[in-house]
């Protein structure tokens, strides 16, 4: 059954980052009142995120807050990509079944899945074997939401849903080359380059690892499809389809930025995952697709970094 999203009120935890902003601007077109909490609201401390559902009162959630960052921050930090992550999404899924929330989204991501797990990725392949060690921390922390989500809707009936996006991009990335992903660094360092005239840019690894890239806007639109037409306990993965290699990402950023040197390789940098492109059909058999190509949104997300407020 749809649920309409009009005349609602709609949390969005997580507003500032990347995806809560995308999620925000998305649901300007389906007249709801959007809420947010503001920084001083610790969504880990679980009396605070007590008392903003009292005073707030949502119909809906969409759960985007979280703790995110590249391989690098995530092999660097596993405490609190693991903590933070999981008093996030307990106290926002504990605090929304007691607040009568009619209906949430939780967000993960494509780490959830197992590093060697048969490609495409079908939802079905969670915990069907080992993780990937450089993120496996960040990717218990993800599975714990899918399952807070399932367990309220088997003991309370929670119209609780999961949605897997694959490596996102876009407008409000974080570009700081130690905790940044893959996409977002190749831009700055491909501006850099370009602008001190050098006459290479370095990559992580050894470039072949295949990722799966999805514009955060696409990424939006599938949530609040999701949250108006999708009711399963079975979370839903978010993506592309298709995939490159980091080398061939790399090309395409370079592209888009113009710079023409050489792409170099350190493989002293781990490359993580071998490969993780998602199955986007049981998304795709809902009807939605994505909009937005991948060199199309290089260069639209490289015009935000050129114009992003300092
Ligand atoms: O995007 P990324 O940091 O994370 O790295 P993951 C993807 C690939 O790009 C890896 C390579 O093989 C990196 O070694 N790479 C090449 C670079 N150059 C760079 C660079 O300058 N910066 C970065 N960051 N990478 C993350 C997980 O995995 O994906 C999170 O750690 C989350 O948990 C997220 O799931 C979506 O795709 O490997």
């Amino acid at each position: 059954m749809a649920y309409d999203l009009a005349g609602k009120r709609i949390y969005v935890a997580g507003h500032k980052g990347m995806v809560g902003s995308a999620i925000v601007r998305r649901l300007a077109h389906e007249g709801c009142e959007i809420l947010t909490s503001e920084r001083a609201t610790d969504l880990r401390e679980q009396a605070a995120v007590r008392s903003w559902f009292a005073s707030n009162r949502p119909d809906a959630v969409f759960l985007a807050a979280a703790k995110v960052g590249g391989i690098l921050a995530n092999d660097s930090y596993p405490a609190d990509f693991l903590y933070d992550n999981l008093m996030i999404e307990a106290n926002i899924v504990e605090a929304a079944h007691a607040n009568a929330v009619e209906k949430l989204m939780f967000l993960g991501s494509s780490c959830i899945y197992p590093k060697m797990a048969p490609q495409p990725i079908t939802e079905d392949a969670l915990l069907t074997g080992p993780l990937e060690p450089t993120n496996e921390w960040y990717a218990i922390a993800k599975i714990a939401g899918i399952k807070m989500c399932q367990a309220y809707r088997r003991q309370h009936g929670c119209d609780f849903i999961s949605g897997m996006p694959t490596n996102l991009y876009g407008p409000g990335d974080n570009f700081d080359l130690a905790s940044s992903h893959v996409l977002p660094a190749l831009i700055r360092k491909a501006h850099e380059a370009k602008l001190a005239g050098a006459p290479s840019l370095e990559i992580w690894g050894t470039g072949t690892p295949r990722r799966e890239f999805l514009h955060v806007d696409d990424c939006a639109d599938a949530c609040v499809f999701l949250m108006k037409g999708y009711s399963g306990e079975s979370h839903v993965n978010i993506g592309s389809g298709s995939d490159v290699t980091i080398y061939e990402l790399a090309q395409m950023v370079c592209k888009a930025v113009g710079f023409s040197g050489e792409i170099v390789r350190d493989e002293t940098r781990p490359d993580g995952t071998p490969r993780k492109l998602m199955s986007g059909k049981k998304l795709a058999e809902q009807g939605w697709k994505p909009a937005i190509g991948l060199q199309e949104g290089i260069a639209a997300t490289y015009q935000w970094f050129l114009d992003r407020p300092s």
